[in-house]
C-alpha cells in the first residue's frame, strides 16, 4: 500500500483511469464545522445515545425529542458552507466518462457545493414525509409535523439503523462501486452497513482504493493508498495534479 503519497502520484492513477466512485462520510463535512459521528470527544455519538434518537421505534415513542434533534442539528448544518473538500469533487465531476458521488451525508452540502452525480444513501435532512401515506412535507412548523393530507405522523427522510437504504439508491450504488477502476474512500469509518461494503466490492471487482482520512478504517487493510490526512487539505491539491495531467 502507497501510505501518504503525494497527490501527483495519485493524479497519474486518475489519468489512466476512466471509471471514478467515491464514497463520502461526515468527515468530509466535519472541516465546515459539521459534528461527525464516532469522534470520540466531539462525535454526535459521544454526546446522544443513537438508540434513543436513531430508531424507527425510539422516534414512534419520542417523536418530540428525535424532532428536536434534527431541527436543532438542520439549523446548524444551515450555518455552514461546503469546504474545500466539497468543492473539490464537483471539480471532478467533468474529467471522467463515469464519475459517482456516493455519500452516507445527510447535510445536504454535497448538493449545496453543486455535486450533481450523487447517489444519497442515507437520505437527506432536508426533505421529511409522512409515515402513514408517504407524501413529502416541505414546511415544518408545529412539532411533531402531521401530514397535509392525512394527518399521519411526519419524519425526516433519513435512514436510521435497522430500516433498509433507499432500494434504487443502493443497487445503482453497487453497480457503479462495482465497474469503477478507482474508488474512493472519504471521511467515513466504514462501520455501517451496507455502505461499508460498497469499497471491498470494488476491491474485488478489480478498482484501485484510496483512503483519505486521518485515521485508520477497516478499508485501510486493503486499500491501495492511503492518505492519512483530512480531505479538505489534500483534495484540492490532487485535483489541481490531475488537471495538469489531463490539459498536458
Ligand atoms: C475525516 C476528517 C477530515 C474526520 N477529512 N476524514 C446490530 C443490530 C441492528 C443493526 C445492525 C447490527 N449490526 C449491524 C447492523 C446494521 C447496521 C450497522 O451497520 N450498524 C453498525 C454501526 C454495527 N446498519 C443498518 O442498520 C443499516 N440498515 C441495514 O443494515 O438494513 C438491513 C437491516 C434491517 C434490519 C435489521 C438489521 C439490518 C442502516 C444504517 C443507517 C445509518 N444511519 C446513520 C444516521 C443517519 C441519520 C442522521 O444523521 O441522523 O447514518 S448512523 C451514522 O453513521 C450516519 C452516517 O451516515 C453513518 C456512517 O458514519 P460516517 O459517515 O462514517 O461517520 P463517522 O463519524 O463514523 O466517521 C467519520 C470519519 O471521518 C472518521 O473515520 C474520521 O477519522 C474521519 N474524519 N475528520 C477526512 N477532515
Ligand atoms: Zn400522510
Amino acid at each position: 500500500m502507497l501510505v501518504n503519497p503525494k497527490p501527483e502520484q495519485l493524479a497519474d492513477w486518475f489519468s489512466k483511469s476512466s471509471r471514478v466512485a467515491v464514497l463520502t462520510g461526515a468527515g468530509v463535512s466535519a472541516e465546515s464545522g459539521v459534528p461527525t459521528f464516532r469522534d470520540k470527544t466531539t462525535g454526535l455519538w459521544a454526546k446522544f445515545n443513537p438508540k434513543d434518537l436513531a430508531t424507527f421505534t425510539s422516534f414512534l415513542s419520542k417523536p418530540d425529542l428525535v424532532w428536536e434533534w434534527y431541527e436543532f442539528r438542520k439549523k446548524a448544518i444551515h450555518q455552514t458552507e461546503p469546504n474545500p473538500g466539497h468543492l473539490a469533487l464537483v471539480r471532478m465531476e467533468d474529467w471522467f466518462a463515469d464519475f459517482t458521488l456516493i455519500t452516507q451525508n445527510i447535510d445536504n452540502l454535497h448538493q449545496r457545493a453543486g455535486s450533481a452525480r450523487l447517489i444519497e444513501l442515507h437520505g437527506n435532512i432536508e426533505r421529511n414525509y409522512c409515515i402513514t401515506c408517504g407524501r413529502e412535507k416541505r414546511e415544518v412548523t408545529d412539532l411533531p409535523p402531521k401530514c397535509d393530507s392525512c394527518g399521519g405522523l411526519v419524519r425526516p427522510d433519513v435512514v436510521w439503523f435497522g430500516e433498509n437504504l433507499p432500494e434504487r439508491a443502493l443497487q445503482n450504488a453497487w453497480k457503479k462501486s462495482s465497474e469503477s477502476t478507482i474508488f474512493m474512500v472519504i471521511g467515513t469509518s466504514a462501520e455501517v452497513y451496507p455502505a461499508n461494503r460498497l469499497p471491498y466490492e470494488a476491491k474485488c471487482a478489480g478498482a484501485q482504493v484510496i483512503v483519505i482520512n486521518p485515521d485508520e478504517n477497516p478499508v485501510t487493510h486493503y486499500a491501495d493508498a492511503q492518505v492519512f490526512g483530512k480531505s479538505g487539505d489534500y483534495l484540492p491539491h490532487l485535483c489541481n495534479e490531475i488537471q495538469k495531467k489531463l490539459n498536458a
